[in-house]
Formats: structure tokens, sequence, C-alpha cells
């Protein structure tokens, strides 16, 4: 077993998943506005070191990703926060993207950016603690959506960016997001992600990334945002699966979703159902931003000096995740806080 894939594996088992803290400070602030307080550095840090410091981070999260500036942060205690998310045995992971710009040659879409210097970034996350990384690319579906030039642009950027973090001995999150916009059915969704998923794959074999020391955070397949043929919670899980037997090699270790969009229940129930239905030797786990902070960013800006009880609603929806990361969990869990 690789270093990799031991770290791979550390991050995602026994129903562990993973917190996606890796909001980029304008993304941040608009979850801050949202709750009416200002986003500052200070607060942006209480927030959050206010998460990692909660009794779930030991059972639950076995990794949380960070943007660049809460990974240089300190907490009151003048711990780092890598020290702090390292004392409850979960790993530190960064996000090194750039961003999604437009991608020339096909105006409406996205190229994700950031592999100019990586290879010294890389570097210097490392020894502030980090041991995973994230690089997020983003596919619109239309009729003409995903391009071919997206598709394609989109997994040669994750493929350069997984092989040197491997280099860097870190573990690459492949993430490939196919948006939710739009009033597409569950249907289309499958068959972009599949064409989406399968190209990644192409690229990363073509750049020698080892897949074993590799997490993928794909999308559920769901109809569109705006679609008004829903689907059941049992037909997501088993569209999920179909997909990603169909398209993922089987070197991979595990497979942590993102929430994209989706309240925190509608995540939890998929996730469940998805493990309930797994007929695929990967691991399914969730890498949640939204889906594991809402809450407990509302009930914080109530009164963001309340701590226990903000952790208090955080360990609760990180106590269900794990749950359905082990097809265990059920709606009357919701009320016995
Ligand atoms: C935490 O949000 C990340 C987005 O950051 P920026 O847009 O600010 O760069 C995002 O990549 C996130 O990690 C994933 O989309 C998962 O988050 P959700 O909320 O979809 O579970």
């Amino acid at each position: 077993m690789s270093e990799l894939n031991k770290i791979a594996l550390q991050i995602l088992s026994n129903g562990k998943g993973i917190l996606a803290a890796d909001e980029s400070t304008a993304t941040m602030t608009k979850r801050l506005d949202s709750v009416k307080v200002h986003s500052d550095e200070n607060n942006r840090l209480l927030f959050r070191q206010t998460l990692f410091s909660s009794l779930s981070m030991k059972e639950c999260i076995g990794g949380v990703i960070l943007y660049d500036e809460t990974i240089r942060q300190k907490t009151s205690n003048g711990k780092t926060i890598p020290e702090l998310i390292n004392s409850s045995g979960s790993l530190t992971g960064i996000k090194v993207d750039t961003g999604a710009k437009t991608l020339a040659g096909s105006k409406e879409e996205k190229i994700t950016e950031g592999l100019d210097g990586l290879r010294e970034r890389l570097k210097e996350y490392y020894k502030l603690g980090a041991r995973f990384t994230k690089w997020r690319g983003v596919y619109l579906i239309s009729d003409k959506y995903p391009s071919k030039l997206s598709v394609s642009a989109n997994a040669h950027a994750l493929a350069r960016y997984a092989a040197l973090v491997q280099e860097a001995e870190m573990v690459p999150i492949i993430e490939p997001e196919v948006l939710m916009d739009g009033d597409h059915s569950a249907k289309v969704c499958y068959e972009k992600t599949s064409e989406v998923i399968k190209k990644c794959y192409e690229e990363l074999q073509l750049n020698n990334v080892d897949l074993s020391g590799t997490i993928l955070k794909p999308n559920m397949i769901l109809p569109g945002e705006n679609s008004k043929n829903k689907i059941s919670n049992e037909e997501v899980a088993e569209l999920t699966l179909e997909c990603l037997k169909n398209n993922v090699p089987s070197e991979v270790p595990g497979i942590a979703f993102l929430s994209g969009g989706q309240t925190e229940i509608e995540a939890t129930t998929n996730l469940n159902q998805i493990n309930k239905k797994n007929n695929t030797k990967f691991i399914m786990s969730f890498s949640y931003g939204r889906a594991l902070q809402q809450s407990a960013l509302k009930f914080w800006s109530k009164d963001i000096n309340d701590i226990s009880g903000t952790q208090e609603v955080f360990d609760h929806r990180a106590k269900m995740c794990t749950l359905a990361a082990q097809g265990k969990w059920s709606e009357n869990l919701e009320n016995k806080k």
C-alpha cells in the first residue's frame, strides 16, 4: 500500500468524510453577508476555528479543505490551524486552484486556472502542514454544453494538477463539478457527467497519476435545479452508482461527493441511499461545504460568541453525514439531538 493510498483511506474510512471549508474570500463574504455578519479576517477565522475545534472532528471529519488565508492563520491559543485540525486526528487539505475563469474559445464556459507556479506553492503548503489538496473544474449543462473544449481543457488541467500534487507527496482530490443549474433531466446529467469523468481518467492516466492515491469529488446525478421531472432519492442513488461504476477505474479508493446546492437533508438522504445500494468497491463519502455548514452558520450568526451552541449544531450535521456515509442514517435521527 503506497503512502498516498494510506492518506486517502485515512481521510475516508469508517464513515468519515471531508469538511470543504475552502471558500475563497469572495464566496465566504457572500455566505457571511447572507447571515448579516461582517466578513473580515477575524470573523472568517472565528467561524472556521469554531467548527475545527468541534467534538465531531474526531469521529466524523477525516480531512478539512482550507483556503490559502486559513492555512496561514493562528487560533487565539497560538496554535496554527493545521495544528488544530491535526490535534483531532483529521488531516489538513488545501485548495490550490486559483479559480474558474472564462474559457477562451467558448466564452460562456469556464476553465480552472492555477498551474503556473504550482510546484513551488505545493512545497510551501506541505511545509505548512497540508497532506491533501483540491482542484475544482466546473461544467455547465445545456444542449451544447459542456463543449468538447471544456471537457478536454478541464480534464487536462485536473490531470496536470494531480501529477504535480503527487510529486509533492500529497493526495489530490479531483473535483469535476457538473453544475445543477438548468432544467435538464437526470438522464442528461448522467450522460454529461459520464463524459466528463471518463475524460478526466483518460488524462489522469496519460499523466501517470497513481489513481490509488487520489480521491474523486463528483456531483451526484440529479435533475437540473429548474427541472419539472424530479426523481426519487433511490433513483438518484441508482443513477449515481451506475455512472461511477462505468467510468471510475477500480484503483480509485474513494469517492467524496460535493453537495452542489442540495439542502443539508437532501445531501444526507441521497448519500445514505447511495451507501445502502453501494454495489461497487469504492468508499462513498462526503466532501460537503454548504451541506455541512449551513445550519451552523445560521446559528452562529445570531451570537458569534456562542461557540458551544454552534458546535452542537455542526456536530449534529457531521454525525448525520457520517451515518449516511455508512448507509445507517434515517430521518427520525434528525430530531434526536
Ligand atoms: C467551499 O466551496 C468551494 C468553492 O470555493 P470558491 O467558489 O470560493 O472557490 C467548493 O469548491 C466546494 O469545495 C465544493 O463545491 C463543495 O461544496 P458544496 O457546497 O457544493 O458541497
